[in-house]
């Protein structure tokens, strides 16, 4: 076959990319005043530029770069040939314990994200141009749907003021989500103001709740009060697996009808791991749980749905690839079973590659996942794509259907270069409201 037919990919840059946060809560302590992620840039023979954005940090950073010469002079249709040869190459890090994230170890997400996935992104960008077809189409069994139902993720934020960190203020915004979003918010009538201010700007119908903060049956007011205000809402609290089972059945005992499911409710415990423990979560409860944590991979997966531990696979394609996380979508819609994604904190890149990948997904996923909306405002693209009446707009150009801004990128690269620490880290912050604050995954990180 002649490689050259199409497009030949003439550079490949990465570049890591930093932006503000809140003090948002979450089991693993608080979020820094800065997160980061990594960027891949392709040029190709044809004048094209393809975009991807994965996980932040410099071992992250580092496999990307040591694949550029996988990449550079090959041909854009041998797009999955080239992405063989990163997988044969790449090599399990010794700190790679395979322990995955059912215990939410932070410091592990980076042995679960593959970074190959941003270049997947990247080369289908590419290709849609090519084929002057958007990426959904290219994706399994190509478009399912124009605009993706989306969730509204809430959060528990902390004071920042008690910590002495440069943390955005947006005390004098105009905007009444970008006012509140950087204010301490930690009780369920300010979880659910905070619903109501998402609700007006973005139109969401269905909420998500990061637990693991408070004690489980205060979070589960919270979840009360929310329902109160939004009873046709879609409400579901995630917790990354910090209640123990005994718990997790008395917490989530009388919520049928309040909660529409639970997310990763329990984790391992007393020798047994958190596919088993999930399994007997159902039997007791028969609550539907989605998971982000328990199945990251198809053999953890294989494993999950054996023990019927999960119903909604939320399959992030930066933990299954694009292509992957598509198959996920059809394999759960024909079992039965349902398809979302799973996010971390992340720019309007990731944001309209999940576009993509949930247009592309049968059946009837669940509303997407993404922090976006507390990253909105620091766009790296022209054209964001936007959320309105709760769905996200699936771009209609070809490829990714969207433009970047190099001079934002730019900017973006310098916050990054200034910062000690490219790593996540939500012991830090945490340390400056607990004293000497250690994570524990059993424990939600206010109550110590
Ligand atoms: O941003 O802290 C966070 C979230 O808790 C994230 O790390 C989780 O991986 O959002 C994720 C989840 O649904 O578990
Ligand atoms: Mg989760």
């Amino acid at each position: 076959m002649n490689e050259k037919i199409t497009p030949v990919i003439t550079d490949m840059k990465v570049i890591p990319v930093a932006g503000s946060d809140s003090m948002l809560m979450t089991l693993s302590g608080a979020h820094s005043p800065f997160f980061t992620r990594n960027l891949v840039i392709l040029k190709d023979s044809a004048g094209h530029t393809g975009i991807g954005e994965i996980h932040g940090g410099d071992y992250t950073c580092e496999s990307l770069k040591s694949c550029i010469p996988l990449v550079v002079g090959r041909s854009v249709g041998t797009y999955r040939s080239i992405l063989n040869s990163i997988h044969k190459i790449a090599k399990k890090s010794d700190e790679d314990t395979g322990e995955g994230i059912q215990s939410l170890d932070i410091s592990k997400l980076k042995f679960v994200i593959k970074s190959e996935w941003a270049i997947e992104c990247a080369l289908l960008d590419l290709l849609g141009q090519y084929l002057e077809l958007p990426m959904c189409e290219l994706l399994g069994d190509g478009k399912q749907r124009d605009k993706i139902e989306t969730l509204g993720y809430l959060f528990y934020v902390s004071d920042k003021k008690k910590a002495n960190l440069p943390y955005l203020d947006e005390s004098d915004s105009l905007d009444p989500w970008f006012k509140i979003r950087r204010e301490e918010m930690l009780t369920p009538t300010r979880i659910v103001e905070q619903a109501c201010v998402l609700q007006e700007k973005y139109g969401f119908r269905n909420f998500k709740l990061k637990g693991g903060v408070l004690k489980g049956s205060e979070e589960m007011e919270a979840i009360k009060a929310l329902k109160k205000k939004f009873p046709n809402g879609r409400i579901n609290i995630d917790p990354n697996g910090a209640w123990s089972l005994a718990e997790a059945i008395e917490l989530c005992k009388g919520m049928q009808g309040i909660l529409t499911y639970v997310e990763d409710p329990c984790g391992p415990e007393s020798g047994f791991s958190s596919r088993e423990i999930m399994a007997e979560f159902k039997n007791a409860t028969n609550m539907p749980v989605a998971t982000n944590m328990i199945a990251t991979d198809w053999r953890q997966f294989y494993h999950a749905t054996t023990l019927k531990s999960v119903d909604i696979v939320l399959a992030d394609p930066h933990f299954w690839g694009f292509d992957g996380s598509v198959r996920m979508s059809q394999i759960l819609n024909d079992w039965g079973l349902t398809w979302g994604s799973h996010s971390n904190n992340h720019f309007d890149i990731t944001l309209t590659a999940f576009a993509h990948v949930a247009a592309a997904a049968p059946g009837t996923p669940t509303a997407l996942d993404t922090h976006w909306i507390w990253q909105d405002g620091q766009n790296l693209l022209d054209d964001t794509p936007k959320i309105k009446n709760g769905y996200l707009e699936v771009p209609t150009l070809p490829g990714l259907g969207v433009t970047i801004n190099m001079e934002k990128i730019m900017k973006a690269n310098a916050l990054y270069k200034k910062l000690s620490n490219h790593d996540r880290n939500d012991a830090e912050a945490m340390q400056c409201l607990i004293p000497n604050w250690k994570f524990d995954s059993k424990k939600p990180c206010l109550v110590r």
